[in-house]
């Protein structure tokens, strides 16, 4: 039996919400099988979050980890491709830390790569309708230190792991052009655990940029 681990964020930066993990409750909500589905809210903390997702991996040996979190100023969903070792806030965690230039882990390697199958995943997003793209860089904050230490706990444990940004909800956000409704980003994050979970092998077509 496929376990496939699902989490999202709670609010930070002052937020009353974070649309990652309602959504991640929606997809919860929803989910009629065939795999388990194990779904969390991690906090927004640099300590919390990583030790949260350790935990929740070493728990239910997850075959797939998709995690998700907000970014604000996309009007897409973002299906990330690359996170890098480094922590360097801009603003300050929910805990109040705010580490500059400090490495995600230490001695580890300057970035990996999402072992989804990224682009097949921006692609089934787009088919259904819900404006998505592959992006190269999940930023330097709470979700990219999840994204990089899940990836770095994956390379020994062998979970197929990667990470889903999200735009604004229009519910929270109705002024916000770039926002998209609540019960599409939900479906957009069903379509990536879906996804995720049934194709190994990625498309051989481009999802590059040029800038
Ligand atoms: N977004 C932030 C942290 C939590 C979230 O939902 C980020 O992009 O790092």
């Amino acid at each position: 039996m496929t376990t496939i681990l699902l989490t999202g964020f709670e609010p930070f930066g002052g937020d009353s919400v974070n649309p990652s993990g309602e959504a991640v409750g929606i997809v919860a909500a929803g989910w009629r099988g065939p795999e388990t589905l194990v779904t969390a809210v991690l906090p927004v903390t640099f300590d919390g979050a990583a030790a949260r997702l350790a935990e929740l991996m070493a728990e239910h040996s997850p075959d797939v980890v998709v995690a998700t979190g907000l970014a604000g100023d996309r009007a897409a969903i973002s299906v990330e491709r690359v996170a890098v070792n480094l922590r360097d806030a801009r603003i300050a965690d929910n805990a109040g830390a705010q580490p500059v230039d400090a490495p995600s882990v230490p001695d580890a390697p300057t970035a990996y790569f999402a072992t989804l199958p990224v682009k097949a995943i921006a692609r089934d997003i787009a088919a259904a309708g819900i404006p998505s793209s592959v992006s190269h860089s999940a930023g330097t904050f709470v979700c990219n230190h999840v994204f990089f230490t899940a990836l770095h706990e994956s390379a020994t444990r062998g979970a197929r792991t990667g990470f889903v940004h999200v735009p604004w909800a229009a519910e929270h956000r109705s002024t916000d052009a770039s926002s998209l409704p609540l019960a599409d980003i939900a479906r957009a994050l069903e379509i990536a655990v879906r996804t995720s979970a049934s194709v190994t092998r990625d498309l051989a077509v481009s999802a590059g940029t040029l800038s």
